[in-house]
């Protein structure tokens, strides 16, 4: 029987890399993401490569209403989800409180804890039904530590930690596993993202050591979504041999 994985935000970065790693081992995948042209690139390359089936869906996961209507119209031949990925994230400059943008807080509160909650809330009744299911929730050594300037991005990723607590507590009964992977620094576009496309300011966060790849990530999602029944692995929680807490990297000069 095929096992199929939604993951959110394939369009880049982890999520894209889990697509690959998924693909490459035969799952069926439901990929989404707000870029509805590279979604159908990835899923063209995909199925061609890995004659897997994939299903694309392009929305915000900010948008509730927008996610229930994506997750409701999920063709019957990729029903049941077996493993949802919840990927999509981001964070928005790197201010002092004192200094930051209420519409960058709003941003990344809205994608990194309210979509989450919107698309596990959209995916898990089902899984619930079949009494079987795994929800991966991707948090981030900043969901352990703050930073200077990782104020409400750090807050984001502490929620999502507390999250993932508690959903293995609310999804016990039903048999759903739910594992949270915390990687620390990983070069993707993240960092373009958050200084908004100063390229030079994000490629200085990765100078001078070997960060973390988006494979890496993908490698222990796909392990964790891939242990026995009776096994779920809770945490996860990888650095860059370079990394040791948020501020200490060691850098060559
Ligand atoms: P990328 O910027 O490379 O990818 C982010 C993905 O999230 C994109 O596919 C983007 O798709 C999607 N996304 C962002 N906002 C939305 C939205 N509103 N609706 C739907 N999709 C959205 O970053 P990463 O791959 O690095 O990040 C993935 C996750 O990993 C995030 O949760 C991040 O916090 C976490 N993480 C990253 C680390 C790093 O150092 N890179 C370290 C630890 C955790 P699109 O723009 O097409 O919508
Ligand atoms: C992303 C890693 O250190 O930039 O979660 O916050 S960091």
């Amino acid at each position: 029987m095929s096992r199929i994985a939604l993951i959110t935000g394939a369009t880049a970065g982890i999520g894209e890399a889990c697509a690959h790693k998924f693909a490459e081992n035969g799952w069926d995948l439901i990929l989404t993401g707000r870029r509805a042209e590279r979604l159908d690139v990835l899923a063209e390359f995909l199925r061609t490569r890995d004659g897997i089936r994939v299903h694309t869906l392009s929305f915000d996961v900010r948008d509730r209403a927008a996610v229930q209507a994506a997750v409701a119209e999920i063709p019957e031949a990729f029903r049941p989800v077996h493993l949802l990925i919840n990927n999509a994230g981001l964070a928005l400059g790197k201010s002092g409180v004192q200094d930051g943008d209420p519409d960058d807080w709003d941003t990344m509160i809205d994608t990194n804890v309210k979509g989450l909650l919107y698309m596990t809330k959209a995916v898990v009744p089902e899984m619930i039904g079949q009494k079987q299911g795994h929800v991966i929730n991707i948090g981030s050594l900043a969901g352990r530590e703050v930073y200077p300037g990782g104020n409400v991005y750090c807050a984001t990723k502490h929620a999502v930690e507390a999250l993932s607590r508690a959903m293995r507590i609310d999804f016990l009964e039903a048999g759903i596993k739910v594992t949270s992977i915390s990687p620390g620094l990983v070069e993707t576009e993240f960092s373009v993202v958050r200084f908004k496309g100063d390229q030079n300011k994000a490629d200085g966060v990765y100078f001078g050591f070997e960060p973390l790849y988006a494979p890496d990530i993908a490698e222990s999602v796909f392990w964790a979504a891939s242990q026995p029944a009776h096994v779920c692995i809770n945490d996860i929680f990888l650095t860059c041999t370079a990394q040791a807490t948020s501020t200490i990297v060691h850098k060559e000069a």
